[in-house]
């Protein structure tokens, strides 16, 4: 009896470890995950964010349920902070942009190099390829874990005093720059006065015409009306595109299952995926629709004639010069070289 009464005790215990383990790992997983981001919907940006969300949701029934914060709310709007405070675990997940995490990881500013991309699929080359794969690891490396691409898109300069064509046209106008001191380098090489201030500074700034001029993906430029707030003035000269990449917090990951690991990873490329052609409607059309709709909103649009483009090119090649040694002169080459032999 004394026995059987302790092989019925055992058997007890080892299904209460085996049901308290089970619900310890339940446990770890939060009721609520935090997903930074600067841009909410309805910018392609925002939509990132919302899609990941959504299928995570869908695909792990509701096991993984995330909120989004646009606003990089959750760091009282200092972009530049995103990282570190994903790092630490303030923040759970992000669809960041690039240069909002160069600060903490130097061979982000890859993307910020000037011309170095001169169109779609030279952005293509670089981050569905091995320098997309090379720059996952130094995340990894930095401390998050990426999981996917996305875009913010081709940065397009805008200001409130006249249509620039030629670097001299930038001369003495007040900019406000990005995150990154590569931005105020690139501006400074141009002849502008650029200051750095986050996003949520900028609007107040532009209202108030503490600033003339922005550079921003042209999206933002409709979402946001900005010739309500005097951006008479757009030109279009590619110089930059800041990707976006989708991370986790090494810990939140390592908390879920593998199974779920792969649902969220998954959910991340596929919503990298749709909100790529979202970046890119309107500006990948041969005529161009969004050009026409901000020219609708009576704003001067220009775009550069090659030899134009060319004179923004030479002014700010010791820029570039400069940063290929920050960013890596390897990594730099290896983009050059994908640059040169991608499908056009
Ligand atoms: O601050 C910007 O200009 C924005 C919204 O594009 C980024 O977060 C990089």
């Amino acid at each position: 009896m004394k026995f059987r009464r302790t092989l019925l005790g055992l058997a007890l215990a080892a299904t209460a470890l085996t049901f308290g383990t089970g619900a310890m790992a339940q446990a770890a997983y939060k009721p609520e995950y935090k997903m930074s981001l600067v841009l909410g919907p309805p910018t392609p940006w925002g939509m990132a964010g919302q899609i990941w969300a959504d299928l995570v949701k869908e695909r792990t029934a509701g096991r993984i349920n995330i909120k989004l914060f646009p606003g990089v709310s959750l760091v009282q709007g200092d972009q530049t902070r995103e990282f570190s405070a994903l790092r630490q675990g303030v923040i759970d997940m992000a669809v960041g942009s690039t240069i909002n995490w160069s600060p903490q990881i130097k061979e982000l500013n890859l993307f910020s190099l000037p011309f170095l991309m001169p169109d779609y699929q030279a952005i293509d080359a670089l981050t569905q390829g091995d320098v997309g794969k090379q720059i996952f690891a130094t995340v990894d490396k930095a401390g998050a874990v990426p999981l996917a691409w996305g875009e913010n898109g081709y940065r397009e300069v805008t200001n409130s005093k006249k249509p620039i064509r030629s670097p001299e046209d930038l001369k003495g106008m007040k900019f406000r720059v990005v995150g990154s001191p590569i931005y105020s380098d690139m501006f400074s090489a141009m002849g502008a006065n650029p200051t750095q201030m986050s996003w949520a500074d900028a609007q107040p700034a532009l209202s108030s015409g503490a600033v003339d001029g922005q550079e921003n993906p042209l999206f933002l430029f409709t979402v946001l009306k900005m010739h309500t707030v005097g951006q008479k003035f757009v030109t279009t000269w590619g110089y930059v595109a800041d990707p976006l990449i989708f991370v986790v917090n090494k810990d939140v990951f390592a908390s879920w299952t593998p199974a779920d690991q792969a649902i969220v990873r998954q959910a991340a490329i596929d919503a990298g995926k749709q909100e790529i052609v979202l970046a890119r409607k309107g500006l990948t059309e041969a005529d161009k629709p969004l050009l026409k709709e901000i020219a609708a909103m009576g704003v001067t649009v220009t775009q550069l004639t090659p030899a134009e483009r060319e004179a923004f090119v030479k002014a700010t090649r010791p820029v570039y010069d400069k940063w290929k040694n920050t960013v890596g002169a390897d990594l730099v080459t290896s983009a050059e070289k994908a640059i040169a032999a991608r499908k056009k």
